[in-house]
């Protein structure tokens, strides 16, 4: 049997990795520090073995930590079969985050996917596959996004995750190991955390929204995002995985839907799917922003057949879906001591 590991397994789209491969009877590793990660979300990854009877391991270790991530490699190399792929999501996320208190996201990001490597290289790891960032693009012009373009980041997060990208090209040109490098662009749904100061806007303003608070929006609201449903990152990246090498290693994949969407319109659609009656606030644009987003995904189709085939409008179904269910007690109080 095949054996993953996935970094950052109690984050939002790592634990959707696990908990996918572990429906699909495949045994699996984590590691996550929880400085971001949740708890809530390694019982859903617990439950998905349970109801496969595959495996599922955790290990507790933080990136910046190399002996601890190299005995988490070394572990799980050795926990049955061979280790086969790592998927590499864990990260400190957000581009304010970053700016406000750059060193921390350097050493979780920069440092930890050296770590992740170095580790991965001496335990004779087969595959890395890379979350990488569109906002590597920067704001420059040219739509929509190639690969082939000459990345312009702004923020130190997109710088860090840059460098990861070519760390991942190094590794495989100067060790072979084989390196897949994803481009997210703006992934949302379900288990993305609402209620951080550096949430993601799609699952800030739905909360915001079921507890009957105006939602802010940075700017005009004209900016736009090719905003894509964590599903679909999912499965690029299980199509990565198991790519023959030939196509992917060494590469750069933008992993999106291929439209953009403003904010504006975002925020039309999440209030009717409410029924959340009230306007926006507007204010600031946000230091470090970049105006727009939208990919070309043609190369991801082409190497590894990848398909956005969970639809904007159906993926924000499914995520108010989600958090009505799970965050529906929060609303309704904050609903019961409104005036
Ligand atoms: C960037 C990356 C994304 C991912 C993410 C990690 C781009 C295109 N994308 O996302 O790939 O790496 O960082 O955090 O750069 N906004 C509001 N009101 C709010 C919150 C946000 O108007 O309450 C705006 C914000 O100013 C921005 C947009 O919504 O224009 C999206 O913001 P975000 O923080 O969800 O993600 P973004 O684009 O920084």
């Amino acid at each position: 049997m095949a054996r993953y590991l996935v970094t950052g397994c109690a984050g939002f789209i790592g634990s959707w990795i696990a908990d996918t491969l572990l429906r699909q009877g495949v045994s699996v590793c984590g590691l996550d520090n929880f400085e971001t990660g949740r708890r809530e979300n390694i019982a859903a990854v617990e439950a998905a073995a349970a109801a496969s009877g595959a495996e599922f391991r955790l290990f507790e270790a933080d990136l910046r930590d190399a002996d601890a991530v190299a005995r988490a490699v070394r572990d799980t190399s050795r926990h049955g079969a061979e280790l086969e792929v790592i998927f590499h999501q864990g990260a400190l996320p957000s581009v304010p985050r970053s700016i406000l208190d750059p060193r921390t996201s350097h050493t979780a990001n920069i440092d930890g996917t050296f770590n992740l490597l170095e580790a991965a290289r001496a335990h004779g790891v087969r595959r890395v596959v890379y979350a990488a960032s569109s906002s590597a693009y920067g704001n420059q012009p040219g739509f929509p996004r190639v690969e082939t373009m000459v990345p312009m980041p702004i923020a130190p997060y997109p710088v860090q995750k840059l460098m990861g990208e070519h760390y991942m090209r190094s590794y495989w040109q100067v060790y072979g190991l084989e390196t897949v490098a994803l481009r997210y662009f703006n992934i949302f749904g379900p288990r993305q955390v609402p209620d951080s100061p550096y949430s993601g806007v799609m699952a800030r303003w739905t909360l915001q929204m079921m507890q009957g608070k105006q939602p802010t929006i940075f700017g005009d609201g004209e900016q736009g995002r090719d905003f894509t449903f964590v599903g679909n990152a999912v499965s690029a990246n299980l199509l990565a995985a198991s790519a023959p090498a030939e196509r992917v290693a060494g590469r750069v994949f933008n992993v999106a839907c291929g439209q953009r969407h403003t904010l504006n319109r975002t925020f039309q659609v999440l209030a009717e799917l409410l029924a959340f009656k009230e306007p926006a606030l507007y204010t600031a644009e946000r230091t470090g922003d970049i105006q727009n987003s939208l990919a070309d995904i043609s190369a991801a189709r082409a190497a590894f057949g990848y398909e956005p085939a969970i639809s904007f409008e159906e993926g924000l179904r499914q995520t108010v879906a989600w958090y009505q269910q799970q965050y529906g007690d929060v609303a309704a109080a904050a609903g019961a001591t409104r005036p």
